[in-house]
Order: C-alpha cells, then sequence, then structure tokens
C-alpha cells in the first residue's frame, strides 16, 4: 500500500546540529535506511533526508531531517540559524569518544531558537569506553536546557529507531495530539541537496 500524506498538513521538521564527525550524517541514515553506512561524506552546508511516518491514528505525516555540515566555516556562512527555523526538534549530537564535541555544543545552541524542543544525542558508543558510555549527562541537559538525552550507535538500529521515535513523540504531545509513531515498514525517500 502506497502512503501518501495530506497535502495542506505541514512537515515536520528535525534539525540535527553539532561538530564535524560526530556521527549526524550516519544516524540521519541508520533511521531513514535502516541500515548503517560505513562510509559517509563530510556534509557540505546541509543534506536532507525524508521519510513517510505513520501515526497510530493513522494519519501519515512527512518528517524532514536537516543535517547540518558540522565542519567550522559552514558555522560561519551565516545561514545556519536560517536552516533552523520553524524546527519542531533539534538534536545536538557529540561524540562520546570526544567530550569536547560535548562542550563546544553551547556554540551550536545560538542556531536554534530557545522554544524548539532540544535532546542531547552521544554518538559512537560502541566505540567508547566503559567510562566514556557511563558519562553522566545530567549536568549538560540541565545547561542547555534539553528534553533529555540519549547515547547510542549508529550501528544499534533499534535504538536509534527508538530515539527519533521518541523525538516524534514528544513533537505530537507539543502539538497537542497523543499518539503512537510508527515508521518501520513505511516507504520513505531521501533527498541530499547541497548547498555551494
Ligand atoms: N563505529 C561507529 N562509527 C560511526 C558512528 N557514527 C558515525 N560513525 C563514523 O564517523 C564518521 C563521521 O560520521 P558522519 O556521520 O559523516 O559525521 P557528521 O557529524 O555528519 O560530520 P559532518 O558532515 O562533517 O558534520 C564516519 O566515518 C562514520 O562511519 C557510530 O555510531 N559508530
Ligand atoms: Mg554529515
Amino acid at each position: 500500500m502506497r502512503l501518501v500524506p495530506s497535502k495542506e498538513k505541514k512537515p515536520l521538521k528535525i534539525v540535527l546540529l553539532g561538530e564535524g564527525g560526530v556521527g549526524k550524517t550516519t544516524i540521519s541514515k541508520s533511521y531513514i535506511d535502516n541500515y548503517f553506512f560505513t562510509k559517509s561524506k563530510q556534509t557540505i552546508a546541509v543534506e536532507f533526508h525524508s521519510k513517510i511516518i505513520t501515526r497510530s491514528d493513522k494519519e501519515v505525516s512527512k518528517l524532514q531531517i536537516w543535517d547540518l555540515g558540522g565542519q567550522g566555516h559552514f558555522k560561519h556562512m551565516g545561514v545556519f540559524s536560517e536552516f533552523c527555523r520553524g524546527a519542531d526538534a533539534a538534536l545536538l549530537c557529540f561524540d562520546l569518544t570526544d567530550l569536547s564535541s560535548l562542550f563546544n555544543l553551547a556554540e551550536w545552541l545560538g542556531f536554534i531558537a530557545p522554544t524548539i524542543p532540544r535532546f542531547l544525542i552521544g554518538t559512537k558508543s560502541d566505540l567508547a569506553t566503559q567510562d566514556e558510555q557511563n558519562f553522566n549527562l545530567e549536568r549538560y541537559v540541565h545547561r542547555y536546557n534539553c528534553v533529555t538525552s540519549f547515547k547510542c550507535s549508529a550501528k544499534d538500529l533499534k535504538t536509534v529507531m527508538s530515539i527519533f521515535e521518541s523525538v516524534l513523540q514528544t513533537i505530537e504531545r507539543k502539538n497537542g495530539k497523543m499518539s503512537n509513531i510508527s515508521s518501520e515498514s513505511n516507504s520513505h525517500i531521501s533527498n541530499r541537496l547541497l548547498v555551494s
């Protein structure tokens, strides 16, 4: 069966932010394609991914993922605040094996409006030592005003799915609709658009 989102419905928008190489594109692709891609090219400014999701009430929505390029020079192009405008949620991503990427998220917060729900995502847990995996994120959840935090490996597709579903549930709750989100069995589209 082909699922078609209602034309009038505004797509949901999630932005991924964080330092270059922390795994934003990989985690996005794990979610969209249900597959761990070992090869990932540096994102030039922004990549777009999209997926059709279905809620338990059978209503169909389109989800847009805006995956920002984390290399320093893109940050200074002056367009990231614009890219984040109208987002329903922001995923602040950092690499569990490199805590400087957690501390540097402070700079990324400047691109998102204070009203956008944000989630702290520690990536590459499969490469992290036991101490790094156990690192207490409470202080940073508070400091960055996040809803909550997650740790994951992009190789662990089940966890990646559950993180996005939890984010989508928060969005739906904020939008006043309590429902379960399902995205596993649906068709999806993955687009890339590079800004030069
Ligand atoms: N082992 C492991 N490698 C990962 C994981 N996530 C990402 N990587 C690897 O880390 C490298 C960088 O990942 P990307 O997804 O390109 O990072 P990015 O944050 O999109 O980087 P920019 O586009 O430069 O901002 C790639 O070689 C990925 O294969 C993970 O969970 N586990
Ligand atoms: Mg990328």
